[in-house]
């Protein structure tokens, strides 16, 4: 270097100490995001160096075996989340600066090769204990073609969606990066769910597919639709289509008609989501009784009627032989052997008043044992469902007031901590778990890790409790959300949950998982979910 340039470049760099306060300015910490994170983490995952970038021409989804609708569609919606950003490259165009010749570089991915060992008819709808199992590898040699395998579509869809997340891009570049991966995944926990509340608030069919999108980039896999409730009925009956003419908020743009209960279904299917809807009783009904009265108990006092009404009436075969029915519409609804029937929080201040109730229970030989009489209701409900060959989920209550449950019931715990699960399943019932992962509670948006220090198995037990602990959901009640800010309240709150019901306990240090939920956050962001920013400040990367 010339002498010259030297006190150029002395001068250079001093004025640069001195003009440039953001050497001596600190902006605080950030959570720096991960490339090609996935949430949640796979069970077993290798990453290389080595990496690959996606040839925009040549590259395609490969299916080896024969194909169905369930995998062409997956195959469209995924071609367009990797491909839709017009910031991806021609195969050798726009790469500025990127330095290809690193030996690093394996060259353009070609394909993704998709191998399905069972092969799908299509028409199949996701269960109880499907295998979501798959391996993935995108190689480490110059072969150019990624392998994707698994015994059922189920397994195909949640590997599709790895693959997707494995995918990064790099600032000011344009190409679509790829690394070396070798994974093999199940998840932890079979069932891992997501509540939603339709009746304190109307939700609309298109935030509803939103959350069916989300559960998808979050490998989740039932949506337990809480329908109805006190406040309003929208599930149109196509028995009783007065229920929703009269108890929506309204009868004509706040209900889910048939056609729009058949779409969501179809649509959560094709995402391998179960719909397993809650029409909850005897309490919270009180939309019910809008246009069936004759269902809730009359309120009384000093013995008079007062024109109110409490849960339904357990006195009155009417309402069990209506029920029964209306569970006979919900079985050919629903392609779902599950039902969840609700049985909480039960207010017993109705019942107390009310002399018919009052001489049915002398009768039955339960007097003042009001808990005796929910678990009347309970028992028959269950037979009920029982005769339909439906399967009863219930709330712990169900569980806590001793009522005679078919073995297959489940109990899901939403009140009291992991110790109740030990309780429950040591009655060898099957249980989920919700108490910690209440989404309408809030604190501030950096509470998803309180929902991630939760775990479903952290209880005093033996191997076959903590086998019948078959997941847990996380829940959002919605007396205080509507369509406007649902989806930021839920999303990337929940996705905590997921992560904590499919990966491997202890699956990744915090920053680690801090840094991906940040990526997954800005990748939902991408994709249409508006997740709200998961660790304070920061941006999302291109
Ligand atoms: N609605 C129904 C609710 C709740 C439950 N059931 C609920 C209770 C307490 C909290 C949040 C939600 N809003 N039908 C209990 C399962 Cl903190």
């Amino acid at each position: 270097m010339s002498k010259q340039k030297c006190l150029q470049s002395i001068l250079i760099n001093l004025s640069i100490l001195i003009v440039s306060d953001a050497w001596i300015i600190d902006p605080g910490p950030q959570v720096i995001a991960t490339k090609g994170g996935v949430w949640p983490k796979p069970q077993e995952q290798q990453t290389h160096q080595d990496y690959f970038v996606l040839s925009t021409e040549d590259f395609q989804f490969n299916i080896i075996s024969d194909s169905c609708m369930i995998l062409d569609e997956a195959k469209s919606r995924y071609s367009k989340l990797i491909f839709s950003e017009e910031k991806i490259a021609k195969k050798y165009g726009g790469n500025k600066d990127v330095d290809f010749k690193t030996n690093h570089f394996l060259g353009y991915l070609n394909s993704l090769d998709v191998s399905l060992k069972n092969l799908c008819a299509g028409d199949e709808f996701p269960e109880f204990n499907m295998d979501e199992s798959y391996t993935l590898t995108i190689p480490t040699s110059t072969s150019k073609k990624a392998v994707l395998e698994a015994n059922s579509i189920w397994g195909i869809l949640r590997g599709l969606e790895t693959f997707s997340q494995l995918i990064y891009n790099n600032d000011d570049d344009p190409n679509v990066y790829i690394n070396a991966t070798y994974i093999e995944d199940f998840p932890r926990f079979t069932h891992r769910g997501l509540l939603l509340d339709t009746s304190r608030h109307y939700l609309d069919i298109n935030v509803i597919y939103q959350h069916l999108d989300a559960m998808a980039y979050n490998k989740m896999n039932v949506f337990h639709w809480h329908i109805v409730d006190d406040q309003s009925f929208p599930y149109q009956s196509s028995l009783f289509p007065e229920l929703s003419e009269k108890g929506a908020y309204h009868p004509q743009f706040e209900i889910y008609t048939a056609a729009n209960v058949a779409a969501i279904i179809e649509y959560a299917r094709l995402r391998g989501i179960r719909v397993v809807p809650e029409f909850d009783a005897p309490g919270h009904t009180r939309s019910w009784g809008i246009a069936i009265p004759q269902l809730l108990t009359k309120c009384y006092k000093n013995g008079k009627f007062i024109d109110r009404f409490g849960p339904m009436d357990p006195t009155k075969e009417f309402v069990f032989s209506f029920l029964s029915e209306f569970y006979g519409e919900i079985k050919s609804v629903f392609p779902e052997k599950y039902v969840h029937l609700g049985g909480d929080e039960v207010p017993f201040d109705c019942w107390k008043e009310n002399p018919e109730i009052e001489a049915f229970m002398k009768q039955l030989h339960i007097n003042h044992d009001y808990k005796a009489l929910q678990r009347y209701f309970m028992e028959r409900m269950l037979n009920i469902t029982r005769s339909q060959e439906l399967v009863g989920i219930v709330w712990e209550e169900v569980f806590t007031t001793d009522a005679k449950m078919p073995q297959d019931t489940i109990v899901q715990v939403w009140r009291n901590n992991q110790q109740m699960l030990n309780k429950i399943t040591s009655k060898g019932h099957r249980a989920l778990f919700s108490s910690c992962w209440y989404l309408d509670h809030l604190s501030s948006g950096g509470d998803w890790q309180q929902f991630y220090d939760c775990d479903a198995h952290d209880f005093n037990g033996q191997k076959h409790n903590f086998e019948l602990v078959i997941g847990g959901e996380a829940c959002m009640w919605a007396e205080s959300v509507n369509n406007e800010n649902v989806l930021p309240r839920t999303w990337p709150r929940a996705s905590a949950t997921a992560e904590k019901l499919w990966s491997a306990r202890k699956a990744d240090n915090i920053d680690n998982v801090k840094r991906r939920l940040e990526e997954h956050s800005c990748r939902m962001n991408k994709r249409g979910i508006p997740a709200q920013p998961p660790n304070g400040p920061g941006y999302c990367l291109s």
